[in-house]
């Protein structure tokens, strides 16, 4: 039995090193809620990975900070839980709100895993002891900033590189990083910021050899991918308009994408995105771990899920010093020189709460009970 006792909610601010600009705003401030749960003497952590405004899908801090206070942590204190990969399914009365629930199952996952005495990424089903990692650089001033920003990675060791683009930003900037770096892994993504009749900018990119297109239509979209897909040589790789198993399923059938971004925030957590990761091995589906510019606390989860074998692509995992001058966990995360970085051996997440930052960063919390 897992008994969840008491639930601390932060919510915090922490400034990017550099801002983050892709096809929806630029980002300066990572405002997010890290989420502690505590039972049988045991702390695990999660986080939700919204944002302050609703660019990237419909949930904000503030709407995380609703459905977990008014909804989410009422359900998880009430009735303990046969084991942590029963708490999605608790949570399937509230429509929607994948990543207000994901920060609180996570927390969950970390909790029982602590429990157990065990790293999280051998609760979930981890096969590996690195993870294969790649950078995701925002659209820059200029052409010139993007290649230097590039080069500095690459230096840095990263071997893998997407770009974030949008109308005007787009397949001349591709083509010219692609002849600076012929032989980097390269993708690029869009965030939704195309129409079908903009066939022409894909057109124009499919032969420069990427890894893949993500998201370039509508945020909830996979109709009009599967028609974009048929004209393309190279991938389509679906990231906002995935939320569930489900959802993965119809974009397979229609043939939508051949790739899947998974981000356990955007589905609700480990429990559906190892649903989602099964299905799309089943098939013979790549797919790889996204990233929403997380803290150590997110970056710790997403490091353990991304051990699972189906993640046979690089992730947006990038090391602590990409995001912050100071992360919140101990020891920050680090990049390997095989653009790897290592999965914690500790129990649960396996790295510790740095906590004179976190108060440092906290704008408010709320603790359940009080
Ligand atoms: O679409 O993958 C995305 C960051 C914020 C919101 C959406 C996305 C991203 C990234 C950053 O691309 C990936 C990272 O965390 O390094
Ligand atoms: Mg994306």
């Amino acid at each position: 039995m897992l008994k969840v006792d008491r639930v601390v909610l932060y919510h915090i601010s922490m400034p990017l090193t550099h801002p983050f600009e892709t096809s929806f705003g630029v980002e300066r401030d990572r405002d997010c809620i890290i989420v502690r749960v505590e039972g049988d003497g045991a702390a695990g952590w999660g986080e939700c990975v919204a944002g302050a405004g609703p660019w990237y899908s419909y949930e904000t801090t503030q709407t995380n900070w609703h459905i977990l206070s008014d909804f989410l942590i009422p359900m998880v204190l009430d009735t303990p839980f046969d084991g942590p990969e029963s708490v999605f399914d608790r949570f399937a009365r509230v429509r929607g709100h994948n990543m207000a629930k994901a920060g609180l199952e996570m927390a969950i996952w970390d909790l029982a895993a602590k429990q157990a005495g065990i790293p999280l990424a051998r609760i979930l089903g981890g096969v590996r002891d690195r993870v294969p990692v790649g950078v995701s650089i925002g659209v820059q001033p200029s052409l010139e900033a993007l290649l230097e920003r590039v080069a500095g990675f690459v230096e840095q060791g990263y071997r893998r590189v997407k770009i974030k683009i949008k109308p005007g930003w787009d397949a001349d900037v591709t083509r010219a990083v692609r002849e600076r770096f012929p032989e980097i892994p390269l993708q690029v993504d869009a965030n939704s910021a195309y129409h079908l009749d903009d066939v022409d900018v894909f057109r124009a990119m499919d032969d420069l050899n990427l890894l893949l297109i993500e998201q370039p239509l509508d945020y909830d979209d996979i109709y009009e991918h599967s028609l974009l897909q048929r004209e393309l040589k190279t991938p389509i790789c679906l990231d906002e308009s995935i939320h569930s198993v489900a959802d993965a399923r119809v974009a397979l059938e229609l043939g939508s994408c051949r790739v899947i971004n998974i981000k356990p925030g955007r589905v609700g957590g480990h429990t559906s995105s190892k649903r989602i990761h099964d299905f799309c091995r089943e098939r013979g589906v790549p797919v790889w771990h996204g990233g929403m510019l997380e803290t150590g606390v997110g970056r710790a989860h997403n490091v353990a899920l991304a051990s699972l074998a189906g993640f046979t692509l690089p992730g947006d995992i990038s090391a602590s010093a990409r995001y912050y001058r100071e992360d919140i966990v101990d020891p920050p995360f680090t990049l390997n020189a095989d653009s790897t970085l290592s999965v914690p051996t500790g129990a649960g997440i396996g790295v510790t709460i740095n906590t004179d930052l976190l108060h440092a960063v906290t704008l408010r919390t709320l603790s359940s009970p009080a």
